[in-house]
């Protein structure tokens, strides 16, 4: 997608910080983070969103989140982290490219206690 600021970060027109690569995905440091990791895994295709998924994304997913077992122990937080996706503008997304928030540390109060 032309305008697409993550795609633009997918092939490099945008810098960005890069913890992983491979030839489907990239994995970057948020640039703005809300704990003390904070880092973004996306796929190099496009999808506006997680609606956007059907049957035929089943492998790409299904390989996306067995790299974050990789990338959370590389960046040291697999002791303790979270996975969140945010999805449409209700549901806080605020790039509509789809991406893996992983968040490691101490991150908001939620579940509050
Ligand atoms: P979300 O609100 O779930 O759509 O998350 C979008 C995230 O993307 C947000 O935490 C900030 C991050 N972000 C936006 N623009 C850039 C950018 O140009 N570079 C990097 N590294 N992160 C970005």
């Amino acid at each position: 997608m032309a305008d697409c600021i993550f795609c633009k970060i997918g092939n490099k027109e945008i810098p960005s910080t890069v913890v992983y690569e491979d030839d489907d995905f990239l994995a970057f440091r948020d640039i703005n983070p809300v704990a003390p990791t904070h880092v973004l895994l996306i796929p190099k295709k496009h999808y506006s969103s997680l609606l956007d998924l059907s049957e035929d994304d089943a492998d790409l997913m299904g390989r996306m989140m067995t790299l974050v077992p990789k990338i959370v122990k590389q960046l040291g937080i697999d002791e303790g982290f979270r996975v969140v996706i945010n999805t449409g503008a209700k549901g806080g997304q605020t790039v509509f490219h789809l991406h893996i928030h992983l968040l490691g540390g101490r991150v908001f109060n939620w579940p509050p206690g």
